[in-house]
């Protein structure tokens, strides 16, 4: 799963995007009635997007639909393993393929894949059905909310402030591996003086015993060095004198190759973009580098005008030319994975994530039984999650969890929601031990579940939901509580949400709120607060732009309005705001 496919001269891909027949599913007969042969009367739409948005009747529907399409498998990929490989499906799907069924996977925004050598036609047409439900469940993650009064009272009825989009959001790929073949990579990298140590590790199918190659293109004379592997893994590790570290002023990578060798004939093989670049927390500073960084920029959301949260490469080029425009040197996958597109877009344009999975709104006031579920799905997210994204310079550090509540905290303590936390972010060091690992915690978050962080990321909406109108007195307060959690526990803070609703077009003087001057003003004492403050290492705006909700009465439209740009992508006062100060660099 680690690997996402490529083209090369061993390995090929046929994109599945386009138009798939497609049909909702609300008396759950589908599988009973073989929609997996047929659909009964199908309607077009695209792929990869969310259902939502492209007719009347799907906008609001949660529950079963399918997806159906036939496709012609290269007769040249005879022999070769065939996989077909999916980049996320929210939340529930069922994949069957000519009738037989392959396969199923839980949880949205990663991406699963099923090996489907041995059901494919080579006679004709292959067909490819696709079943996906997204129910609301306490026990998913995202949950839902068990206890009537934790739900946040809009509709669609969720625990958390985005519209619960789904389908088949990112593309299908199928795609060919030749038998023996390389199954995963890890490239860790390290800087000794002027060099750059890259460490990889190879894995294979088949437990092979041969040999391989491993090469690094360095703009002269290519780095290289032997992997010889024992029951399907190898090591090595190689030294480039005066290496081009990557970064934000200069996202430098280095196409390293790998290649599988038996006699003089290459079995596989697969390249991978790195960056040479190192993280870690010093004391209560981030160092990139070995030097400090301050993190600029924002909480996001995959989130467009009838896409929905579907995979939009204009729309993606358009927010990191954007993030770019405005000086941002950073932003958080809130509330969960984004694409692989999006990672590898960052990778080249040089933003530092901090890469969260879908584990926001976590509750503690069900059943232990219904929190062990919870806790194993987020372990199985963090893992899928690492395991996908670890070869990613951009990727600086593992989010665990947004907002998680102590409301209503199991036996009317919070030792479950520690116990919880301190769990997953082991897990996370577990697997990634050169990447820190954090959790978001809102005003009312355990500070005991927070404090176990490696950086402590809070979310605060002063001057907002608290004391509102009043950015003075706020930001007061804030100053209050911040200096008092770093000295309590001596670590870097970042503020991962401030912001304040802005619609666009509205003014006032003085600022009041709704207005672009009010979001404009406080988005301004919130910078100047941390400039004053070296340990705050990272302010992420609470949102870069405008995203759809849910319908309530706290969401005018149905968007939430904390955009710095509108959801069409242009700029509130706050943006050129931004822009402005992020010029100056603070
Ligand atoms: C925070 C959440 C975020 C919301 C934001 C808001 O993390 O998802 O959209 O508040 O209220 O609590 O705008």
């Amino acid at each position: 799963m680690a690997l996402y496919p490529q083209q090369n001269a061993h390995r090929s891909i046929c994109d599945l995007g386009g138009l798939w027949s497609f049909q909702l599913d609300p008396q759950e007969i589908g599988e009973q009635q073989g929609w997996f042969r047929t659909l009964p009367s199908p309607r077009s739409i695209a792929v990869p997007a969310s259902w939502n948005e492209q007719f009347e009747d799907t906008r609001d529907y949660l529950g079963v639909a399918w997806y159906w399409r036939r496709v012609t498998v290269p007769p040249a990929w005879r022999g070769q393993r065939i996989m077909l490989r999916f980049g996320s499906a929210t939340y529930a799907a069922k994949v069957w393929v000519d009738g037989k069924p392959v396969g199923s996977h839980l949880g949205g925004h990663l991406p699963f894949e099923f090996d489907i050598s041995t059901s494919v036609s080579w006679d004709g047409p292959t067909i490819i059905a696709v079943q996906v439900e997204n129910k609301l469940s306490p026990t998913r993650v995202p949950p839902s909310a068990t206890n009537p009064e934790l739900i946040a009272n809009t509709f669609p009825d969720v625990t958390y402030d985005f519209f619960p989009y789904c389908g088949l959001d990112r593309p299908v790929l199928l795609y060919s591996l030749p038998p023996l073949h390389i199954t995963d990579a890890t490239v860790v990298t390290a800087i000794d003086g002027a060099d750059g140590v890259i460490e990889v590790s190879v894995a294979t199918s088949d437990k092979w015993n041969g040999r391989g190659v491993l090469r690094l293109e360095t703009g002269s004379d290519p780095l290289t060095a032997d992997l010889t592997f024992k029951n399907g893994t190898a090591q090595a590790a190689l030294r480039l004198r005066k290496a081009r570290l990557w970064s934000p002023d200069d996202p430098y990578l280095y196409p390293l190759s790998i290649a599988l060798i038996e006699g003089d004939k290459v079995r596989d093989a697969y390249t991978l973009d790195i960056g040479i670049r190192t993280i870690e927390v010093r004391g209560d500073r981030l160092l990139l580098n070995g030097q400090p960084i301050q993190l600029r920029g924002f909480g996001r959301h995959e989130d467009f005008p009838v896409h929905g949260r579907g995979l939009d490469l204009p729309v993606l080029i358009r927010d990191h030319a954007l993030l770019k425009w405005v000086g941002a040197n950073s932003y958080r996958t809130s509330h969960y994975p984004y694409s692989d597109e999006a990672m590898a877009v960052a990778d080249r344009e040089g933003f530092l994530i901090i890469d969260e999975i879908p584990a926001v709104g976590l509750l503690f006031d069900d059943s232990e039984q219904a929190v062990a579920t919870r806790l194993a799905t987020c372990k199985q997210q963090i893992s899928d999650l690492i395991a996908r994204d670890k070869n990613h310079p951009s990727v600086i550090m593992w989010s665990v969890a947004n907002e998680p509540s102590s409301r209503g905290a199991l036996r009317g303590n919070t030792d479950s929601g520690l116990e919880f936390f301190m769990e997953l972010l082991a897990h996370a060091r577990a697997q990634d031990s050169t990447r820190p690992a954090l959790l978001v915690g809102e005003q009312r978050t355990e500070r005991s579940w927070i404090a176990q962080a490696d950086v402590i990321t809070v979310n605060r909406y002063w001057g907002w939901y608290i004391l509102p109108g009043q950015i003075d007195k706020a930001v007061a307060q804030l100053a209050r509580e911040l200096d008092e959690l770093h000295a309590a526990t001596g670590k870097p803070v970042i503020i991962a949400e401030f912001g304040a609703d802005a619609v666009a077009g509205t003014h006032s003087e003085p600022p009041q709120m709704w207005t672009e001057e009010y979001q404009a003003a406080m988005l301004k004492a919130y910078l100047d607060l941390a400039a004053a403050r070296p340990w705050i290492v990272g302010l992420h705006v609470w949102n870069f732009a405008d995203f759809k909700t849910g319908q309530g009465t706290h969401r005018a439209l149905g968007i939430n309005h904390k955009g710095v740009f509108t959801r069409d992508r242009q700029p509130k006062m706050a943006a050129r705001f931004l822009r402005s100060r992020w010029a100056e660099g603070r």
